[in-house]
């Protein structure tokens, strides 16, 4: 086994994949790659790397130093898409500029690839139920633009130099922990709340079904696409991945099985709301399943059980360290 970098190690995606990969191979084989949000919590002699992937010149030398030819890359860092809508110059930096880095240096050291892409790269012309693995790609946002044009680009490094990027389109992640600056992370705030014991605003309206999934299987399909023998892998773009789906209500009923006080209301945000509706309500994955296994765990009931048991830990923490809660 080779020596695997984490790009993005601090974000929410990166923190989970980052403690599955200690397990798998120990925390001497994982470097774990930031940029501006240092990593704090890494075990005792963990390996990490300031990495700015903008930065070429920076990326080769950390590949050099942790003797990282011939091995992984997990490149996860990037904008959600309410940042790269605000910023548009800098995802387009960041989100491809940054994959292409990676990939010139994945061929020139013979590394494998793991990038994700999202189902914000469907749009308008999918089909919003079920959306199939082949439909097409016409995103009405910047943050599915960058994800179309890196899964372009993945495709176009696996036919020309053989570069062995896989990929993976993940609906919304859930995790406790800060949620990053995206549109599907509502639930997770909306989470935090009940917990707390206030009510919640929901930036999307209740009717607003969208695909989401468990941390725990995301992170778990990162691990098996990578492991998956390359014949299996017959899809060089980005395979559709699901779980579950939801509104905005209906996740609201499944917290108020565990916190029966807990009240919601609207208060809509435009930009939130649109990109909402221009991505699929729920996606057919069958690809993933039938070619490399992939297969969910967890639901509505078992993440929402999950969520509330952990942010509830959390909270406690906190609450014993600092005499009150902090959070976000
Ligand atoms: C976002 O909402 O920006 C992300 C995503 C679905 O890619 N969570």
């Amino acid at each position: 086994m080779k020596n695997i970098l984490v790009t993005g190690g601090a974000g929410a995606i990166g923190r989970n994949l980052l403690k599955a990969l200690y397990a798998q191979h120990g925390s001497q084989m994982v470097i774990a790659g930031y940029n501006r949000t240092p990593l704090t919590g890494l075990p005792d002699g963990s390996l990490s790397a300031q990495v700015d992937v903008y930065d070429k010149e920076r990326l080769i030398s950390v590949v050099e130093e942790h003797d990282l030819d011939d091995g992984e890359i997990y490149h996860l860092a990037a904008l959600l898409s309410i940042a790269a809508e605000k910023d548009p110059e800098r995802a387009r930096r960041v989100n491809m500029g940054g994959l292409k880095n990676v990939l010139d240096v994945a061929r020139e050291y013979d590394m494998r690839v793991f990038w994700p892409s999202s189902i914000a790269v469907f749009g308008s012309s999918a089909p919003k139920h079920n959306t199939p693995q082949n439909a097409p790609l016409d995103p009405e946002f910047e943050y599915g633009r960058n994800k179309v044009e890196g899964e372009k680009l993945l495709n176009q490094f696996f036919d020309e130099f053989e570069v062995d990027g896989r990929s993976v389109r993940y609906p919304g992640l859930l995790t406790p922990g800060k949620p990053g600056p995206g549109t599907t992370e509502y639930a997770i705030e909306m989470i935090y709340a009940a917990v707390r014991g206030e009510h919640y605003a929901s930036p999307l309206r209740h009717d607003t079904e969208l695909p989401m999934m468990d941390m725990r299987d995301a992170t778990r399909a990162a691990l098996e696409i990578m492991k998956a023998p390359k014949e299996d892998i017959k899809v060089r773009t980005s395979y559709n991945l699901s779980a579950m789906s939801f509104t905005p209500e209906e996740l609201a009923e499944e917290i108020r099985k565990h916190i029966p006080r807990f009240k919601t209301d609207y208060k809509i945000d435009d930009l939130k709301q649109r990109v909402a509706d221009s991505w699929p309500n729920s996606i057919d994955d069958s690809s993933a399943r039938d070619q490399w296994g992939w297969n969910h765990r967890y639901g509505l009931p078992e993440m929402t059980e999950h969520m509330i048991a952990e942010i509830q830990k959390e909270l406690e923490i906190l609450r014993n360290a600092n005499g009150g809660v902090k959070y976000g």
